[in-house]
Parts: C-alpha cells; sequence; structure tokens
C-alpha cells in the first residue's frame, strides 16, 4: 500500500538515509525520540516506518479490536529462518492458532513445576563454573555465561536435548549461528538500495541451515530415544492433537523448535545481564535481594531453591522487572490497524499499516515519575503496580500475540538471580560503562564481574 504523504502523518518525520541507522538502530530512534517526542516517523532510503512511545497511543495499539499483530521488515527477515514458528507466524495462518493451542499447556503453572528442577540443574552448572572464577578471580563474562545458561535449559526443559554449554570454553556454534542469523535480519533492514548483499546472504543460508540441522538433530534425538515424553514442548509437537482435529506438520514442527530455541533463550540472558549489571551498580538495592535470599536460606551453603520459594522472592523478582523497564530486552514490537483508522485521533494509519512500539521509550514516559533513569524496584510493589496502566509496562509485548514464555523467563530469572546474590559478591572491578549491543535483541556488550564467594554476614 501507498503511504500518504508526510504532512499527513501527524507527527515529525526524520529521514536517517544520510547517516544510516548504525549498529544500535533502536537505541538510535530512543534518541530521535528524545529529540522530536515520543511519536515519530522514520525515513530511511524512502521506507517509513512510524515509531511511537506515548502511553496513551499504545493503550490504543493494545485494543485488540481495532489492532493486531504486525509482522513489520524485522520479522519479515527472522522468517527466513523461523517462518511460521510461533513467533513470526501471521495472525491469519492457521499454523498460528493450531500450535498456540497445542503448546500453551506447556506453560501453564503445573508445567512450570516441572520445569524447575531442570532449570535448578542448570543454574547449578553455572554456579560451579562461577565457583572456580571465584576461587581464581578471574572474571566472568556475564552475558556469555547467561546465554549459556539459558541455552542449555531450554534445550533440556523444552526438548529434553543437552547443549552442554559449560563443557568447552566456547559457546555452542548454535548460539554464534543464531547470533549471525538475527544480526543479518537487523543489518538487511538498512541496506542501501541496489547494493550486492549475495555474500551476506550466502553467509546467512549457511547458518540457516546449520541452525535447521541442529533442530532436526534434536527431534532425531528425542524420536530415537523412543521415550514417551508427552509434556515437554517437543512432547506436544510431536504427539498432541488440537481439540479440533490435526496435529502439527514436520515443516511447523522445525520452525517451531528453531523458535524455541531462540525465543526461550536469547532474551531471558539478556534480562538477567542486565539485572546483574543494575545489581553491581546499586549497592542499597543489591542489600535489599541479599536480605530477601538471606531471609529464605540463611547461612546455607548451598540452597537448593524449590518451586515455591521462588515465588516467595518477590524483591528480586521487582529487580528483574525494573531491568526490564530501562532494558526490555525484546525492545520493539508491531501492531498493525484492522481497519483504516486515526491514533490518537490525529495519526492516521491505514489498514494492515505498521505501527512500532519502542518499549524502552515507553518505559520512560512521565508516567514513571520525574527520574526515569533511576534503577528503582520499588516502581514493581503490588501497590504501584495497582496505580499505574497496565499498558505503561510492556517487556512481553501485548494481547494475545504477547509472549507465552513468560512466567518460564521469570522463574528461571528470579531463582538464578538470588543464587547468585546468596553465593558471591559481585564486584564491578572494571568500573563498566553500560554500552548496549543490538542483535535485534539488546545485551550489555563486554560486561564482566568478579566474584567472591560470600562469608556468613557479609
Ligand atoms: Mn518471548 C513473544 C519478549 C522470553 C517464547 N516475547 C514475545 C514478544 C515479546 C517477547 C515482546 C511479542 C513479540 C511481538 O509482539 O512481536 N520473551 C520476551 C522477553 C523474554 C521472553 C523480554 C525474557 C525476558 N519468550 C521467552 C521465553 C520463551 C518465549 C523464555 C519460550 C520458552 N515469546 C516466545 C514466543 C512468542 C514470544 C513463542 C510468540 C508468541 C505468539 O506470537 O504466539
Amino acid at each position: 500500500t501507498q503511504l500518504p504523504p508526510s504532512p499527513t502523518y501527524g507527527v515529525p518525520l526524520i529521514d536517517i538515509s544520510a547517516t544510516g541507522p548504525g549498529a544500535a538502530p533502536l537505541q538510535q530512534v530512543m534518541g530521535l525520540m528524545r529529540e522530536h517526542g515520543p511519536a515519530l516517523v522514520r525515513r530511511l532510503h524512502g521506507r517509513d516506518a512510524l515509531f511511537v512511545a506515548d502511553l496513551d497511543l499504545v493503550t490504543e495499539l493494545a485494543d485488540e479490536t481495532r489492532f493486531a499483530k504486525h509482522i513489520g521488515p524485522a520479522l519479515e527477515n527472522v522468517r527466513a529462518f523461523a517462518a511460521d514458528g510461533l513467533f513470526t507466524a501471521y495472525n491469519d495462518e492457521p499454523n498460528w492458532a493450531r500450535a498456540h493451542d497445542i503448546l500453551m499447556p506447556a506453560f501453564a503453572l503445573g508445567s512450570m513445576r516441572a520445569y524447575h528442577p531442570v532449570m535448578y540443574r542448570v543454574a547449578r552448572r553455572l554456579v560451579d563454573t562461577w565457583d572456580r572464577a571465584a576461587h581464581d578471580g578471574s572474571p566472568v563474562d556475564v552475558p556469555g555465561d547467561m546465554t549459556r545458561m539459558t541455552l542449555d535449559t531450554i534445550g533440556l526443559a523444552g526438548f529434553g536435548y543437552d547443549f552442554g554449554s559449560f563443557e568447552g570454553s566456547e559457546p555452542h556454534p548454535f548460539v554464534e549461528s543464531m547470533v549471525r542469523c538475527l544480526e543479518w535480519s537487523m543489518k538487511r533492514l538498512a541496506r542501501t538500495p541496489g547494493g550486492d548483499h549475495s555474500a551476506a546472504d550466502a553467509a546467512f543460508r549457511t547458518d540457516a541451515d546449520y541452525l535447521a540441522q541442529v533442530v532436526d538433530d534434536v527431534i532425531t534425538a528425542r524420536v530415537r530415544g523412543g521415550e514417551q515424553h508427552t509434556d515437554d514442548l517437543l512432547g506436544l509437537m510431536l504427539t498432541a492433537e488440537h481439540p479440533q482435529g490435526g496435529t502439527l506438520d514436520a515443516a511447523n514442527i522445525r520452525n517451531q523448535v528453531i523458535t524455541f530455541l531462540i525465543a526461550g533463550h536469547e532474551t531471558t540472558s539478556g534480562a538477567m545481564s542486565f539485572a546483574l549489571y543494575y545489581l553491581a551498580k546499586n549497592p542499597a538495592v543489591l542489600d535489599l535481594v541479599r536480605r530477601e535470599v538471606d531471609d529464605l536460606w540463611g547461612d546455607t551453603a548451598d540452597p537448593e531453591p524449590d518451586f515455591d520459594e521462588v515465588g516467595r522472592l518477590t524483591y528480586t523478582r521487582q529487580v528483574l522487572n525494573e531491568a526490564l523497564r530501562l532494558w526490555p530486552t525484546a525492545a520493539a514490537f508491531s501492531r498493525e490497524a484492522r481497519e483504516d483508522t486515526l491514533l490518537g485521533g490525529r495519526v492516521p494509519v491505514r489498514a494492515g499499516q505498521g505501527v512500532t512500539v519502542l518499549a524502552p521509550m515507553l518505559h520512560r514516559r512521565p508516567v514513571w515519575g520525574d527520574n526515569p533513569e533511576r534503577f528503582d524496584p520499588n516502581r514493581f510493589t503490588p501497590d504501584a503496580e495497582a496505580a499505574r496502566s497496565p499498558h505503561a509496562f510492556k517487556p512481553f509485548g501485548t494481547g494475545e500475540r504477547a509472549c507465552i514464555g513468560r512466567q518460564f523467563a521469570l522463574h528461571e530469572a528470579t531463582m538464578l538471580l538470588a543464587m547468585l546474590v546468596h553465593r558471591y559478591r559481585l564486584r564491578d572491578h572494571a568500573d563498566y560503562r553500560l554500552t548496549v549491543k543490538e542483535t535485534l535483541t539488546m545485551k550489555p556488550d563486554g560486561f564482566t564481574l568478579t566474584l567472591a564467594p560470600r562469608t556468613p554476614s557479609d
């Protein structure tokens, strides 16, 4: 569809073609919004994208009768390797509803209980690695190790497949191929028309083929094992029938496995990394987390959190929410109008046209008070949450296409953070300055810590 000419947008139009989006396109839009306000059109080589962060506009976009998920150019690129998997499926693609209905039980509360022991087992792998680093005084690569942990967790919990990421010194090659695929999806958005990108595209194909091959290994391992797993993700994918009939076909299962291996670890890893960053920088907050975990586990050297205890770590969870407020690791999601409409009574949006919500800026709007950059987990006390619009905080997207793995991520991350704070003193040995790396998702770049074991009462 032809977009209306610029003056009818009703918001500032900024052409970035001269500089391009650079290595951090979403942070660039954050900067543009700081200058031009929370709704703007970014023009790049004649392609326009409407970005919003204003609470009123996001509240409207959350109205499922007027708007739905939009597969914008970024997710269109991700479709090149995840196709009709849940995350990138079109709303009206039959496989979306079919897979959603079949897989929902795997994210019910009872399933979280079933995943808990696996999550704990993998958290212990990380702790064993960090114990050695604490002993040697060597720094730990925080986002790298968080990624090892979350990949092993989703592999084992979802698919009974062990990536063994802590065994070698290198991350599993799946991670590097995946990151390059995500980078390709992002950089493809910035291409100047007419350039030759065949080398980048060929490299992408190699990586995407490798991801598919890993996925086939995951599936073969299960089928050959012959066990009657029916309750984890892969078990449901392979065996469950939809209430209205039909199972997932082989091609769709492959797309779902790729989708879950990526969506199930990349963002959670970043969220834990940012949370550790803020803990390392905010001793008063760290003290409160310590108090919470010490109340539960005291001087027990190796506490094994049980499922219900993780639910009682309310302040630790507030810390995670506050980290996701400042750096929602899946920072943008898009909505499309079901019919031609006026957004906020002033921005014309055509049926099917995309509008991208920039969560990190939504999360810094005046509804968050006059010092939104301050890290303050008390923004997430039950009272504070009850007093605030539910649309002011959207790290997991919105509506029926919102994140299916939210409880999974929060359980895994809350337990790990609590275990780490209970066990170590975190030392910001390098006086780390935050730089956020974008590969569609966001992570603190080059963030390391050194560790010291905690002794009773310190
Ligand atoms: Mn997750 C969708 C953020 C953890 C699996 N996820 C989304 C969306 C956001 C999101 C935002 C909506 C995107 C859109 O509207 O286009 N997810 C997160 C964050 C974390 C996260 C910030 C961790 C923190 N996600 C997880 C985990 C899993 C998972 C863990 C799986 C175990 N997420 C998904 C899937 C979807 C999704 C699958 C697509 C759901 C659908 O469209 O039906």
